[in-house]
């Protein structure tokens, strides 16, 4: 009798004492992966033990991606944040994080076509729970990540768009787009919505400490099209001339989304 109860009250605790967090999974035509991808996180959430949720951020797919992660809703820990149109990915990120429940601590992001390896998230959730890390970084570029089925050119276009940033921090995998990190490091901060590199805005501008790099594998999608296109990469260009802008001229960065912002909104659409 007396057993259940001390059981009952360490389970109590460990679970008020777990990290709950967000995980936003950006779509725009996902639909022959997300029902697997979705599936497979929570996997990893049980498994683990971990508080978490997933926010799908859908930009009105053609093909359907957004009414289907609505009718997975009532089976796994998501929901579905509807816009209009197809309206970007890092702001659809920081849509995501807007949307989030406010009493996530940490707020992360992860590509809906399973480059990014789910397995890791455990060792990302821990890597802030420990309270030395206040930013994870799902990294190819680290000893024991990489990336397999990439054409040699698309490999050296991502390494080389990592080694344009590297001036602006230590982090060696910043163009990756998977990543976790604390609510609190994000409040006050101006997060530019352009293009596809909202790790690399987090990375430079958040208030995070000591970043984490964990290693993963990163494969090619199997399903579905890349959105990766000129555009894309000359936005990041604009992002990474800001960036540096602001750093080492000191100019004032404009048109951006704040973490206080992000609250508000969070808080108004749950009244
Ligand atoms: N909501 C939303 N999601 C987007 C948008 N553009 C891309 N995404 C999603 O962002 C993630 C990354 O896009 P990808 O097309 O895989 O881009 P990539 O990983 O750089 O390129 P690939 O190597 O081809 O996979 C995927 O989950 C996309 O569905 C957008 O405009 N809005
Ligand atoms: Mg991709």
């Amino acid at each position: 009798m007396r057993r259940g109860r001390k059981s009952r009250i360490r389970a109590v605790y460990e679970a008020s004492s777990r990290l709950k967090f967000s995980i936003v999974i950006p779509t725009y035509n996902e639909c022959g992966g997300i029902e697997r991808l979705i599936a497979s996180i929570d996997a990893v959430f049980r498994e683990h033990e971990l508080d978490g949720e997933m926010i799908v951020v859908d930009d009105n797919s053609p093909d359907g991606t957004g009414g289907i992660v609505d009718g997975l809703a009532a089976r796994y820990p998501v929901r579905c944040l509807h816009r209009p149109g197809k309206m970007g990915l890092s702001s659809g990120v920081i849509d995501g994080w807007c949307f989030a429940r406010p009493d996530s601590v940490a707020l992360g992001a992860i590509d809906a076509d399973f480059s990014h390896d789910p397995q890791i998230l455990p060792a990302m959730v821990a890597a802030l729970s420990g309270g030395t890390y206040g930013l994870a970084v799902g990294s190819r570029y680290v000893r024991g990540g990489g990336i397999e089925n990439w054409p040699l050119k698309r490999k050296v276009t991502s390494i080389v768009a990592c080694m344009l940033a590297w001036p602006l921090t230590r982090i060696r995998d910043i163009t990756s787009g998977y990543i976790l990190v604390e609510r609190d490091a994000l409040e006050g901060v101006e997060l530019d919505p352009i293009g596809f590199k909202i790790g690399l805005e987090v990375a430079v501008k958040a208030k995070y400490g000591k970043p984490l790099e964990v290693p993963y594998v990163f494969k090619d999608r199997v399903v579905g099209e890349s959105k990766l296109n000129g555009r894309e990469i000359a936005n990041y260009v604009r992002q990474l001339r800001r960036l540096y802008a602001e750093r080492f001229l000191g100019a004032r960065a404009s048109g951006g989304r704040s973490v206080q912002a992000v609250s508000v909104v969070a808080r108004a659409e749950r009244v």
